[in-house]
């Protein structure tokens, strides 16, 4: 019997705007499956070096992509990363780019333990709408959405329309 086809969506945006949280809550809502990038990196430790200016691993993309390669041609995946340029453009159905307010931001980052550079780094991200301009570059324009995620009336009305569109999205393609 030949599998329903479903998509693959892509949550993206700078850290904090809420991708993990949407993401978890999408994938109860609509069977798909979620995955964090940095956590699947962190489990197969899938690095390449290590950033001293961050103190933090480097993610080695090219393992990243070889890893997930087979499940995304499968379909039905929910990516959550804050970088996108680093996905072959093929995988994605839709792009979603969550933004924040920047005070929200920085509040959100600042009880995360954020602090000094990363905090201020994180924060100028969003401000300069970087990922926004990062989605546009690497995926059809028409494929890449902004969503505003300032307040849990936001959250609630994304989750809806993802749901939405997902549901219209298995029936137009099987
Ligand atoms: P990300 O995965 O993008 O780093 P997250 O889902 O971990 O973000 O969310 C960071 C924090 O902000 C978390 O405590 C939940 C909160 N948050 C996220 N989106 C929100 C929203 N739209 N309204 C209120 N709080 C939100």
């Amino acid at each position: 019997m030949k599998m329903r086809k479903r998509p693959n969506i892509l949550l993206t945006g700078t850290p904090g705007v809420g991708k993990t949280t949407l993401g978890k809550e999408l994938a109860q809502r609509t069977g798909l499956s979620y995955v964090n990038i940095g956590d699947l990196a962190q489990e197969g430790e899938l690095y390449d070096g290590y950033d001293e200016e961050y103190q933090c691993p480097i993610l080695d993309e090219d393992r990243v992509v070889d890893e997930l390669d087979d499940q995304m041609v499968d379909g039905g995946m929910i990516i959550d990363y804050h970088g996108c340029d680093l996905f072959p453009e093929r995988w994605f159905h839709i792009v979603f780019v969550l933004r924040t307010d920047n005070t929200q931001l920085y509040t959100r980052l600042e009880s995360r333990g954020y602090a000094g550079k990363k905090l201020q780094d994180n924060v100028q991200c969003e401000i300069f709408q970087t990922i926004y301009e990062e989605a546009m570059e690497a995926y059809s324009e028409d494929i890449v959405h902004q969503l505003t995620s300032n307040t849990p009336e936001d959250m609630d009305r994304n989750l809806e329309q993802i749901v939405q569109w997902s549901e219209q999205w298995v029936k137009d393609n099987n």
